[in-house]
């Protein structure tokens, strides 16, 4: 089994090192042949340089990198994620953020999954196991908000249907058509999977809250994002399942 791990990164200087010397360890425990693809995505600080130093001194063979020259978005990023992993036959890809909120500690049930087939693979803060530590409120609601209405409109075995920490069968990837430059392509990729994936399952996690010392990004969730969610969340209703078996 060959897995690629997606990390997009934009002004990550804080936290960049860090997520790869924590990663790149649970990676060499793991089975199978794994790649960590760094996207990084036209930063105005030094994200580049920290992960092509990482690269030169310790990742070598198991980090690579793939720059844009200018920012173009979570989405986008995600979009040369996969298309590097479609072009270079990988089976699955799993997609994480770079500030440790997703841990490498759940990898490994990710790759349980994975090794017995399924086509989509979700962390979930809301199953047995899974939770939500020290996010602030607004952003429990907004997601309690989303679930809400995402689940009888989607009508797949998922329940936590706003975070981006999920694996995927790449040759499932390869018949999706994702156009969404930033966060709404994690519903838009869920539309698809409606029409594409055959079999879901989800694996419990604990969400934290990015370290208040690494900084934050610049991106805020506003009314676009929001209803760009709405969109994906209206056409999934409209949309018939591939197949029902889970
Ligand atoms: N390539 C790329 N990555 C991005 C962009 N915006 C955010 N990211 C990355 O996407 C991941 C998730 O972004 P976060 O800023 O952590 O989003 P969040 O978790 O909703 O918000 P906070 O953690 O609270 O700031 C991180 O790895 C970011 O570096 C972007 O424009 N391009
Ligand atoms: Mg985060």
């Amino acid at each position: 089994m060959r897995v690629c791990i997606i990390i997009p990164m934009y002004n990550e200087e804080v936290g960049a090192h860090e997520c790869l010397s924590v990663i790149v360890p649970y990676l060499r425990a793991l089975p199978g042949e794994n790649t960590v693809l760094v996207v990084e995505d036209g930063s105005k600080d030094a994200t580049r340089k920290i992960v092509e130093d990482f690269i030169s001194t310790w990742g070598s063979g198991q980090v690579t990198l793939v720059a844009h020259e200018r920012n173009q978005g979570y989405g986008a990023a995600l979009r040369t994620g996969i298309r590097y992993a479609i072009d270079r036959g990988y089976d699955y890809a799993v997609f994480m953020d770079s500030d440790l909120t997703n841990h490498p500690r759940d990898l490994p049930q990710f790759y349980e999954k994975m090794g017995q087939g399924y086509d989509y693979i979700k962390a979930t803060r809301y199953s047995k196991g899974g939770k939500v530590e020290g996010v602030p409120w607004q952003r429990r609601i907004v997601s309690w908000a989303g679930n809400t209405l995402a689940g009888p409109a989607f009508r797949i075995p998922i329940s936590d249907f706003t975070n981006g920490f999920r694996a995927v069968k790449v040759s499932v990837l390869a018949k999706m058509a994702l156009t969404e430059r930033s966060f709404p392509i994690i519903v838009e990729e869920l539309w698809q999977a409606k029409k594409y994936a055959r079999t879901f399952c989800e694996v419990p996690y604990v969400l934290t809250s990015r370290a208040e010392a690494r900084g934050r990004t610049s991106f805020s969730y506003g009314w676009p994002t929001y209803k760009a969610y709405l969109k994906y969340v209206w056409k999934a209703f409209w949309t018939k399942r591939l197949s029902k078996r889970i």
